[in-house]
């Protein structure tokens, strides 16, 4: 008997992800200014057991030896973010040199590697000083950031041709001041103010994307990250996919359909009322301009079944359901991979589609003999390996995936504790060591298929 081959198409980009914040440490390092995180990590009861980004795995120390560990783990393709307020520390709008270096000598050692980096201009350190103008909530942070971006395609556009303007709108908007307060600043503000925010953001994004076609250079090209919100059809008939379309767009439409479409649909803005977010002459200009590929988080979704007359209803995970971290939002949801690709596909036309984020984060520790036997990531990260692959199959235009991440970091609210790295760090030492699932991973990506 012979397997059949679980291989992926030709050219198809395997990597690995990190974010500055995360990983970089040396907070105050070379004239780096203060973030909201830094900031936001020192406030009592902000982050678990007081974390803060200090130190984090001292990536800005120990990069060379980073790249030398991808490298020996066959990673060609790494997704990192700079750090804006090492480039524009503080509101005197000078421009950091030091700061500039250092991406400058990581990408010389990235290139000596090997290793092509795909660059998120912004993972959610805003400069402090800028959080007390009004952070997201001020046009004017939209506004720096555009000139932030132009600083970094000029400075970089020699050497980076895969740019990502921003991750993840709903983690500095919607989970920063709306309901769910969990990232910085966490102060819950008006469904208006919050609306806005996000507009900013989509504005930040635009203006991203014309900083890269105005000084990328050749061969440039640019998309956003987007952790959508991600449905699956509790059984895969018709019935139940019309359902999860609709409530897909219905979600996705506020961010999404405002860059695919360039416009809010009447439906978003039926459902915000009297309070829409505010929009100036032009703003959908920059909002909507064209892209070259969508990129997608994806580590968990919700199930959708039809109800009768053509409504939907969304179905609350019930306890016991299988949960991939002890912090309770990541329940394993494979289909959501497929199902999430498909649709933004289908719904917002994205020709060519990455998956920026996927992983698995809990609590672990070397075993007695120093190992790190994380069976349940690598075995999560197969499934959904799977279910992309069949989405490649069934004709979506995935071109490659980023585990999250290439090694335990600095889990946001969660601190230190979660830990989503295919490599594991010792925040004592500071060591370094790959677990099962990073030997796993390095074969399907020498191998180009799931093993
Ligand atoms: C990504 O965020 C980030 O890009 C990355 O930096 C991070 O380390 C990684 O994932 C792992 O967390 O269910 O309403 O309580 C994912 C962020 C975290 C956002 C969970 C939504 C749950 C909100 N998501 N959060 S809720």
């Amino acid at each position: 008997m012979t397997l059949q081959p679980l291989r992926f198409p030709e050219n198809f980009a395997w990597g690995v992800a990190t974010a500055a914040p995360q990983i970089e440490g040396a907070a105050f390092t070379d004239g780096k200014g203060e973030s909201t995180w830094d900031h936001f990590s020192r406030q009592p009861g902000s982050v678990h057991n007081g974390d803060t980004l200090d130190v984090a795995c001292d990536h800005y120390h120990r990069f060379e030896e980073d790249f030398a560990l991808m490298a020996s783990l066959g990673v060609k393709n790494y997704r990192l973010s700079i750090a804006w307020p090492r480039i524009l520390p503080g509101s005197d709008g000078l421009v950091n040199q030091p700061g500039l270096d250092f991406y400058h000598r990581l990408f010389d050692s990235m290139e000596r590697n090997g290793i092509t980096p795909w660059v998120t201009m912004y993972h959610w350190d805003t400069p402090q000083w800028l959080e007390e103008m009004g952070g997201w909530r001020n046009r004017r942070t939209a506004e720096e950031f555009g000139r932030y971006a132009e600083v970094i395609v000029k400075a970089f556009g020699g050497r980076v041709k895969n740019w990502i303007t921003i991750n993840e709108i709903r983690c500095f908007t919607m989970f920063a001041y709306g309901t769910v307060l969990e990232k910085s600043p966490a102060i819950r503000e008006t469904q208006q103010v919050l609306n806005q925010t996000i507009h900013h953001a989509l504005i930040a994004h635009g203006l991203g994307v014309r900083a890269v076609r105005a000084h990328g250079g050749e061969g440039a090209r640019v998309g956003l990250t987007d952790n959508a919100e991600y449905y699956v059809p509790v059984e895969e008939t018709e019935e139940h996919i019309a359902a999860t379309r609709k409530a897909f767009a219905f979600e996705n439409d506020r961010i999404l359909g405002a860059v695919y479409h360039g416009y809010y649909t009447e439906t978003f803005l039926n459902a915000c009322g009297a309070d829409r977010p505010v929009v100036l002459d032009g703003d959908f200009d920059l909002i909507g301009l064209p892209t070259d590929f969508l990129g997608l988080n994806i580590y968990s979704g919700t199930l959708v079944r039809a109800k009768p007359g053509g409504g939907y209803e969304t179905l609350p995970f019930p306890a016991g359901y299988p949960a991939t971290t002890l912090t309770g939002w990541l329940k394993t949801l494979p289909q959501a991979i497929y199902w999430g690709t498909r649709l933004a596909h289908e719904i917002y036309g994205a020709k060519v589609v990455y998956i920026t984020e996927n992983g698995y984060g809990t609590i672990e520790e070397p075993d007695a003999k120093g190992e790190i036997l994380d069976l349940h990531r690598r075995d999560y990260l197969r499934q959904y390996l799977l279910e992309l692959r069949r989405a490649i199959t069934d004709g979506v235009p995935v071109q490659g995936y980023f585990c999250w991440s290439f090694m335990d970091n600095f889990e946001w609210q969660d601190g230190y504790s979660i830990r989503f790295g295919i490599v594991h760090t010792d925040y004592k030492t500071l060591k370094r060591t790959p677990k099962l699932s990073a030997h796993w991973y390095s074969t399907v990506m020498r191998e180009n298929r799931v093993v």
